[in-house]
């Protein structure tokens, strides 16, 4: 097979970009390791940035999003006794996110992939990208027992933390950034009326706890939980109880319970790749970077690197110019920066640290009383929670 770009990866990243490149008569195949089936099996992000859902309408997929996502003016923090609001619209100048989760985003963008007979390759085994230093690079890989092969001007990896294509960069080449957290987030989604019209982030001795939601009937909590838990120790009843326990008096007496659709342990980490361009291959998305979920970035920095990276190739094979491909990596990693830090910031402000010292904990206690009594501080947590520009 032949095609101008060859994308590693069919989870949000990898479609965004097949999609909004066809829509500029550039080419590409899409070649994951899972089926359909499996990825849109995945439960994970539920917060788009505007920017994000800015993309979904370019890319044509916004429709869906815009009738059926909720649009968020603010959220809840939970804290000492106290529930305190942060009006994100009130202190970004006017702006918003959207509750739409990932789950649909995949959908819609498969649906958008099918309608304009993109091709997107599933159960696509043992991928490799090959020759990625010079002017013709390939991609390897197996399907349905035969060996096939694609011949292209580029590869992208958008292949998530585990894929192939960061490890295709040489060692002495990559540098790699990373902080792993000592707890996890232990999630349930549950066909129940969401116990808040808005998240509630809460801060409690026994650790954290997120209410979030998908739809007015569809739920979506979690609690922080030891990295040695297992999913299959929580029973619903003791998942119910734990996340009572966690929220406010008068929120766990209107919280709404039921059996859990999904229910899985995601281990928290901040990790971060330089530089995310190697030769013929580009970097994209979690295969890259990878944020702890608190400050809701992980998808929506996926979208800033296709944002960059869409740009830049449509800079190349519309303009001819390898500019905006040269200055890539570079762009990504500032805002991926400004993303880490945020995540890290909001993960450090609402957790328990099993190691934290008292002085650490009443650094904790003191950031949060600052947030509350400062505007500046609202100011600076809404403008990084809403997106910072592109
Ligand atoms: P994905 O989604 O991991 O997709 C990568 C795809 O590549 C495939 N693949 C391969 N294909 C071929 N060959 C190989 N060798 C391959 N190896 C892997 C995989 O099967 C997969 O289909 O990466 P992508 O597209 O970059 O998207 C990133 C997002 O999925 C991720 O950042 C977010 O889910 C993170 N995240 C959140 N982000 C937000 O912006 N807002 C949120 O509210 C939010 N909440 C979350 C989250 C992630 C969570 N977990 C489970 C880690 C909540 C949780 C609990
Ligand atoms: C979610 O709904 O899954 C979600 C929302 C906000 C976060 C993380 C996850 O910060």
């Amino acid at each position: 097979m032949k095609t101008q770009v060859c994308i590693i990866g069919g989870g949000p990243s990898g479609l965004l970009l097949s999609q909004l490149l066809h829509l500029k008569g550039i080419a590409t195949i899409v070649l994951e390791r899972q089926s359909r089936n499996y990825v849109l099996g995945r439960i994970r992000a539920g917060v788009l940035e505007s920017g994000f859902a800015g993309l979904m309408r370019e890319a044509q997929c916004g429709e869906r999003m815009d009738r059926e996502g909720e649009v968020h003016h603010g959220f809840y923090i939970a804290h000492h006794g106290r529930t305190d609001r942060i009006d994100l619209t009130k202190y970004s100048g006017g702006q918003s996110v959207l509750v739409y989760g990932q789950t649909e985003v995949t959908r819609d963008l498969y649906e958008a992939r099918e309608r304009l007979g993109g091709q997107v390759v599933h159960n696509a085994a043992d991928v490799k990208p090959h020759d990625l230093m010079s002017d013709t690079p390939f991609v390897t890989y197996t399907h349905n027992g035969q060996p096939q092969r694609v011949d292209c001007e580029y590869v992208v990896g958008a292949d998530g933390f585990h894929g192939v294509s960061r490890q295709s960069i040489p060692k002495d080449v990559l540098r790699e950034y990373e902080r792993v957290y000592p707890f996890g987030w232990l999630g349930v989604l549950s066909r129940t009326k969401p116990v808040s019209p808005e998240l509630i982030y809460a801060n409690h001795e026994r650790g954290f706890a997120l209410c979030s939601l998908r739809s007015q009937v569809m739920s979506r909590y979690y609690v922080q939980v030891p990295l040695t838990d297992k999913a299959d120790d929580w029973s619903d009843a003791a998942f119910w109880a734990e996340l009572k326990r966690r929220l406010p008096g008068d929120v766990a007496a209107n919280l709404m319970i039921g059996p859990s659709i999904e229910k899985s342990i995601a281990p928290l980490r901040s990790y971060v790749a330089e530089p995310m361009r190697y030769g013929r291959l580009f970097l994209a998305g979690d295969s890259a970077h990878i944020v702890p979920p608190t400050g809701a970035k992980g998808l929506n920095s996926a979208g800033s690197d296709i944002y960059y990276l869409y740009h830049a190739m449509v800079e190349h094979y519309s303009r001819g110019s390898d500019a905006e491909l040269d200055a890539y990596s570079q762009k990504a990693l500032a805002r991926i920066w400004k993303a880490q830090r945020f995540s890290w910031w909001m993960t450090s402000l609402l957790h328990k640290f099993p190691d934290n010292s008292e002085f650490q904990v009443r650094l904790q206690q003191t950031d949060l009383n600052y947030l509350f009594s400062s505007d500046a501080a609202q100011r600076s947590l809404a403008e990084n929670y809403v997106g910072l520009p592109y």
